[in-house]
């Protein structure tokens, strides 16, 4: 029996399994046999070569990574797949004036991003409305460029300046402001205003009132993103 390990290019099958359910790899051996293996796992931790047979081991942890299309055409790789999406509110006050009570539910900013553009799958602050929202999987963290993406959605297509001040904190009381975001420029790069290794599990949207004068006052929120991200 010969065991694989494929540590190197584990994150190349990810993508591979992501792409595809049915993507292959095929595995020659110094014996001259060639198998063909489908590749189904979000993870793959080994490959066994067994006499005439080859199988793959699945790991139990989510995908090391994922790529999402914001509403803007920007694309945004999370390194800590789903985990890197904000997961919890912590607090919702809802701008003047408001947006229709049915829009105003701030769990629509967890998780990934799902919009559409029947308003169900976002949260719209209101004229300067204020969520804060937390990361229970993983901590934002300060990489090379952008940390951080406030997937935003384009309702209308016109207005294009929704500007939002986005503060960061580790604990809940000790915030960072890391500055401003607005429609098709969502992502921030918190490094000049943070402690180099610091973890943050809490961030902070607030209106900044740039849409007061419509039915949808306020920005609307899809999800939250730590593209600078540790596991938990
Ligand atoms: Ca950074
Ligand atoms: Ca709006
Ligand atoms: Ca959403």
């Amino acid at each position: 029996m010969s065991i694989l390990r494929l540590l190197g290019i584990a994150a190349v099958l990810t993508v591979l399994a992501g792409v595809s359910a049915s993507a292959e790899m095929i595995v020659y051996t110094s014996d001259g046999n060639r198998y063909v293996l489908n590749l189904t796992c979000p993870e793959i931790r080994s490959i066994t070569i067994d006499g005439g047979s080859a199988s793959v081991s699945c790991g139990d942890s989510p995908a090391s990574s994922g790529t999402y299309i914001d509403d803007w055409g920007t694309t945004v790789t999370t390194p800590c797949g789903e985990d890197s999406f904000a997961d919890q509110v912590m607090e919702f006050h809802v701008g003047h004036p408001s947006p229709p009570e049915r829009h105003w539910s701030p769990e629509r900013a967890l998780g990934p991003p799902d919009f559409t553009y029947d308003y169900s799958n976002i949260l719209v602050l209101g004229c300067g409305g204020v969520v804060t929202l937390a990361w229970n999987n993983a901590f934002l963290i300060d990489v090379p460029g952008d940390d951080l993406h406030i997937f935003e959605a384009n309702m209308d297509r016109v207005q294009d300046v929704e500007p939002v001040q986005v503060s960061v904190s580790p604990n809940g009381w000790h915030w960072y402001n890391v500055g401003y975001i607005q429609a098709g420029k969502s992502s921030i790069d918190i490094g000049p205003y943070v402690r180099p290794g610091e973890l943050f599990r809490y961030v902070r949207l607030v209106d900044m009132r740039g849409d007061c004068d419509t039915n949808y006052p306020g920005a609307e929120i899809d999800a939250v993103a730590a593209i600078g991200c540790r596991r938990r």
